[in-house]
């Protein structure tokens, strides 16, 4: 199971990696290299998935993923056409920052018979969206607007809700290519707030960052687009985040 294993964590103080993988942005032929090291540096979890996806076969992209590594895979869909059998589980996606319904319930009733019958481990997840400099796909495509990124108190009554509602994660996104991540202090405050895991990502793209971002008090940080650029900074990546935890 993969939702203990992160409340585990949690209690334990240690942080986790996170490796976002978006199918249309690596090709199965650089996946090998991604791959490798991601086990080379000990990611703790995978999650596929876009605001818009091209790739028409996920299945074959997950599987292709479980053949080379053991790593859990997790559906991080940007909508109900990015479902699969293939992975471990799924994040199921309210988007509380925004006051899209199809996004807090429509996508969901689309999704729900595939999954009920499937045995994806489904993970109700709390979706924050948090302006990150820069429009992004997510909010263009979400028709969403994202809360100011110095509005903390917006975002911890948002989080506050989202656990009320019974909600297991939260996940403050700055979106895929940020120009910048969420700020230390609204992740200190969400995280002094709400008791359930919360996940951080959206323009992290130096170990210094990640470090600085767990630090702050995220249990998990994502990273993708820096990583599709250069995959070699996921040892260091990773490393920063470990060197964060008990011991610090
Ligand atoms: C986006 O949080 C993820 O949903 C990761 O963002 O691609 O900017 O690392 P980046």
């Amino acid at each position: 199971m993969i939702y203990p294993t992160i409340v585990d964590a949690k209690a334990k103080g240690e942080k986790r990696f996170v490796l976002l993988i978006d199918p249309d942005k690596t090709s199965i032929g650089q996946l090998e290299r991604t791959l490798f090291l991601a086990m080379e540096a000990g990611v703790d979890l995978i999650l596929v998935g876009s605001s818009l996806l091209m790739n028409n076969d996920l299945d074959h992209y997950i599987r292709r993923i479980k053949r080379q590594v053991p790593v859990p895979v997790i559906l991080f869909p940007g909508n109900a056409f990015q479902l699969s059998n293939e992975a471990d589980g799924i994040f199921l996606l309210s988007l509380i920052s925004g006051r899209n319904p199809e996004l807090l319930i429509g996508q969901h009733v689309i999704a729900a018979p595939f999954l009920w019958q499937s045995d994806l481990e489904v993970i109700p997840t709390g979706y924050m969206l948090i302006d990150g400099g820069v429009p992004t796909s997510v909010s263009y495509i979400s028709n969403t607007t994202p809360i100011p990124g110095n509005k903390k108190d917006i975002a911890v009554c948002t989080a506050m809700a989202g656990q009320l509602m019974g909600l297991k994660l939260i996940y403050m996104d700055a979106g895929s290519g940020a120009k910048h991540p969420i700020s230390h202090k609204m992740i200190s405050a969400v995280s002094e707030t709400v008791e359930v895991p919360l996940i951080i990502g959206g323009g992290i793209r130096t170990p210094e960052q990640a470090q600085l971002t767990v630090k702050a008090g995220a249990d998990a940080i994502v990273v993708g687009n820096a990583l599709e650029e250069s995959p070699e900074l996921l040892l260091e990546m990773v490393a920063a985040v470990r060197s964060v935890g008990v011991a610090s």
